[in-house]
């Protein structure tokens, strides 16, 4: 059953699809699900017992079970996911309260602005939830209220859950079977030449590869929907000839729009008044990888039609897959924020000789705080049917907009089903319009056990084509990381390998044991129709593809606690190799299993495995497959 309980005057923010089957509900009636609602919703509390466990939040850090931690959905692009951080690129704002005593409850706040999840983390046993800054049409009435929908969604098991919130928040993007197949990526192709030589060094060594990315390099200046000529002399008929070679390209496309008179899509977006402005009507400048750029305010339909038919500079040369970047929107500083920056760094230049430390440390956090910037966020506003609102108010809605503006274009121009699409940034919602990416992880073992704990809660959120950058962004991977990485996203819709510019190249044919990752990838080519018919019924039923084994297995007591094993599809389980230097790892089975140690599609060896706790020996090349016992 699921209960609205609205407060104020929501912003549409288009995650919900189907309501259908809410019931509106009242405040007082939340207490029937425990949870307890203070200061007109601006907070949310719910007691925790010690078993209960919490699922949810999409794409965010820490475990599957969220506890002990606190995140905050306010999207950001923060290339350092580590453990002091509270926000990644995209808010999922979803939880399950899975109690032990067989009560579970689902909850969905439907805000485009802050919110803070503390979840048992100053208080073991209360999450409490805070909601930012109100989203209202004008400054005038700040404070007064918070305008956003709750939905409680209460349900016999949390699968019952995930079932309901997912038929309300509707079915997810599907991606044609070949986006299925392995891509390879880094920032730095430069030309043409270099991705030849890509496809050649893995046609080479027998690799399968269906796509190869091209960053943010490929284009004029940095200005989008564009080419370097030098570098793309002919881009039409290089499509072609990567097709001809079975290759998708795939490029990366940014919301910013260079500030340059005579550059026809600035020119074009300023006439028609399709950029984000400041209080006094300017276009607000915030400098991206163009300089200083323009933001098209995608929250008007005409500006999402207009910048989505700019795609047909691609699509009319062929290209039908995409991928779209810094769309949070990233900042890396503004004329404000640069003055800001400057002006401390003079004050410390001025005082050489008598300067304090605590001085210099403050120019260094000013200086670092000139990107992603609250003070720009709050500079800025999105003309709406409900009048001019400032762009902090709807700030995790921005990338959804933008994919969305992609992807109906590409429904139009190549027809539903036929493109690849995948962002960023994202807010529930943008499920509907495309898959999504985890960012910029980086070559650390402690991030493939992050991609394993992120799919489950992405699943639950309706994104079901995700992966992770394989072998990781940032950081210099090595052969036996890239390895285990690999071991994990052959199971991931998205199984792609990217880098960034600057570290170590990865491309697997460049490692010694080139027979290993040539197995591997073979064995995910073998994976495709398995992982295909469960990503279908996933969409189909509002299934996980990627399941934890406490919400597979429910009655199971010590299943609940597993953070690092997951349920692929109806009836495998896999069992990741997270550790370095390790050649084996614990794994707990819910039930009888056989265990498959696989090399290759006819390199494995098999064992069948009772319920219970084994320790299981996987080699650096081995992959650990687990099949329900029939
Ligand atoms: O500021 O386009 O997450 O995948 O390679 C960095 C360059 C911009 C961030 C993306 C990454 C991409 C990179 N981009």
């Amino acid at each position: 059953m699921i209960k609205r309980i609205r407060f104020g005057e929501p912003f549409f923010t288009d995650a919900v699809f189907d309501d259908s089957n809410v019931a509106e509900g009242k405040a007082a009636e939340a207490d029937d699900n425990g949870i307890i609602i203070k200061s007109d919703g601006k907070e949310l509390i719910i007691a925790l017992d010690k078993e209960d466990v919490v699922y949810g939040l999409g794409q965010s850090l820490h475990g599957i079970n969220k506890r002990g931690f606190t995140y905050i959905s306010y999207n950001t692009d923060d290339p350092h996911h580590n453990e002091d951080k509270y926000s990644l690129y995209g808010s999922h704002n979803f939880i399950i309260v899975d109690r032990v005593d067989g009560k579970k409850t689902g909850l969905f706040i439907d805000y485009p602005s802050k919110v803070i999840y503390d979840i048992g983390d100053s208080d073991k046993d209360v999450l409490k939830i805070t909601l930012g800054e109100p989203v209202y049409p004008d400054d005038e009435i700040e404070g007064k209220t918070v305008n956003y929908d709750l939905y409680v969604i209460t349900a016999e098991s949390s699968e019952k859950i995930i079932n309901e919130f997912r038929a309300l928040i509707g079915p997810s993007y599907k991606a044609p079977q070949w986006a299925f197949g392995f891509g390879q990526s880094r920032w730095g192709y430069m030309s043409e030449d270099d991705i030849r030589r890509v496809v050649k060094g893995y046609k080479d060594s027998d690799m399968p590869l269906d796509m190869v990315y091209v960053d943010i390099d490929y284009m004029d200046d940095y200005k989008v929907f564009t080419l370097n000529q030098e570098n793309y002399p002919d881009f039409k008929s290089f499509v072609s000839e990567m097709k001809e070679q079975g290759i998708h390209l795939l490029p990366n496309v940014d919301p910013g729009v260079k500030m340059e008179e005579g550059f026809d899509i600035y020119d074009e977006g300023k006439k028609n008044d399709y950029y984000c402005k400041d209080k006094d009507g300017e276009i607000y400048p915030i400098a991206v990888w163009p300089g200083l750029s323009a933001l098209p305010d995608f929250m008007k339909p005409e500006v999402r039609k207009w910048y989505g038919d700019k795609y047909r500079f691609f699509t009319d040369a062929g290209v039908d897959g995409f991928w779209n970047d810094m769309n949070e929107p990233a900042s890396f500083y503004s004329p404000k924020t640069l003055k800001n920056a400057l002006d401390e760094v003079a004050k410390v230049s001025e005082k050489q000789d008598s300067l304090k430390l605590q001085e210099l440390w403050n120019m260094i956090g000013v200086v670092d705080g000139m990107a992603h910037n609250d003070e720009d966020y709050q500079s800025f506003y999105h003309e709406t049917d409900r009048g001019l609102i400032r762009h902090d108010r709807l700030h995790n809605i921005y990338g959804l907009n933008m994919l969305k503006a992609g992807s109906e274009a590409l429904d139009e121009q190549l027809g539903k089903g036929n493109s690849l699409i995948f962002s960023r940034s994202s807010y529930i919602g943008a499920h509907r319009y495309g898959g999504i990416w985890t960012g910029d992880n980086c070559s650390f073992y402690s991030h493939i056990e992050l991609i394993m704990h992120q799919l489950p809660g992405l699943n639950m959120c309706g994104f079901l084509y995700v992966g992770a950058d394989t072998c990781g962004f940032g950081f210099d991977t090595n052969e036996d990381l890239a390895m285990r990485f690999l071991e994990l996203s052959i199971f991931t819709p998205l199984c792609r390998n990217h880098s960034a510019l600057g570290t170590r190249e990865q491309e697997f044919y460049r490692f010694k044991n080139i027979d290993a990752f040539r197995k591997l990838l073979k064995l995910r080519y073998a994976l495709i129709p398995y992982l295909y018919k469960s990503y279908l019924d996933s969409i189909e039923n509002n299934k996980l593809m990627f399941t934890p084994l406490g919400i597979a297995y429910p009655l199971d007591a010590e299943a609940r606690h597993i953070e690092d094993q997951l349920m692929v599809g109806e009836s495998v389980m896999i069992a990741p190799v997270y550790q370095a230097n390790v050649t084996g790892r614990h794994v707990y089975l819910p039930q009888d299993m056989t265990c498959y140690r696989v090399k290759g599609v006819e390199d494995y060896e098999e064992e069948n495995m009772i319920k219970g706790h084994h320790y299981v020996k996987a080699d650096i090349d081995e992959v650990l497959i687990f099949v329900k016992a029939k």
